[in-house]
């Protein structure tokens, strides 16, 4: 039983797009995982058909019917969780993302013009996700970076070469920098510790190196252990 995805949009040419390239096409080429993109247009009531109109209330832009969205979702409603992307979603983060890659896949639903019809959203439950502090032009692209980063974590998809166990926010953390040859690159050095062969003195260079990343980068996703413990040797 594979992951399987559902992308309702105004835009299926966007699909699989990059989905079809590196691991995650790898991985759809295999069959660790199914991507299906409808056309929301084929919701509309009649050839033809509405699939926006005018907000209520006034303002700029269009709203995505209810009725053609319901309609959509309806067909594809088999017990998969029902995504709604949107920048007024909550932010998306790698702990959402391993419930969903270990379940049975998702059912995305892409906004354009101004968004949704909020009545829509609350009558199917949809969980509105965001996939940061900035607007894009529509869901697709929030959708493309959604399963990217499920499908990476299914059953056989990485191999021990690009192992998760030590990747960034694996354990709250920013990873620690990496290093490969030539050893001295226009006069800059290698940290002389991952040259040492020291294995203890290497996990230890790059556990505080991690944490130096987090707390001058991202000191929101975890409180700095220097601020109630005493400074580390
Ligand atoms: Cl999910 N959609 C759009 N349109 N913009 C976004 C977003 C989603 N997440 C961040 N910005």
């Amino acid at each position: 039983m594979s992951f399987a995805a559902t992308v309702l949009t105004l835009s299926p040419g966007m699909f699989p797009g990059p989905l079809s390239e590196s691991l995650a096409g790898r991985a759809l080429a295999a069959g660790r995982w199914t991507l299906e993109a409808r056309d929301l247009r084929g919701y509309a009531a009649d050839r033809g058909g509405r699939v926006d109109d005018t907000p209520f209330g006034g303002g700029a832009g269009m709203v995505m019917r209810p009725d053609v969205v319901d309609a959509a979702l309806a067909d594809c409603a088999d017990g998969r969780p029902s995504i709604y992307l949107t920048p007024r979603g909550r932010l998306l983060n790698q702990a959402r993302v391993r419930a969903l890659a270990a379940g049975p896949g998702v059912v995305l639903l892409c906004g354009r013009y101004e968004g949704v019809d909020q009545r829509v959203i609350e009558a199917r439950g949809l969980e509105e996700v965001s996939i940061g502090d900035y607007v894009l032009a529509g869901g697709e692209p929030a959708a493309i970076v959604l399963l990217d980063a499920c499908v990476r974590l299914l059953p056989g998809v990485m191999g021990a070469a690009e192992s998760a166990e030590e990747e960034s926010f694996s354990d709250g953390l920013l990873e620690y920098p990496h290093y490969t040859r030539p050893a001295v690159w226009q006069g800059r050095e290698v940290p002389g510790v991952l040259l040492s062969g020291h294995h203890a003195a290497i996990a230890a260079w790059r556990r505080a190196a991690a944490e130096r990343a987090t707390r001058e980068r991202r000191p929101d996703l975890r409180p700095s252990p220097v601020a109630s413990a005493p400074a580390a040797p």
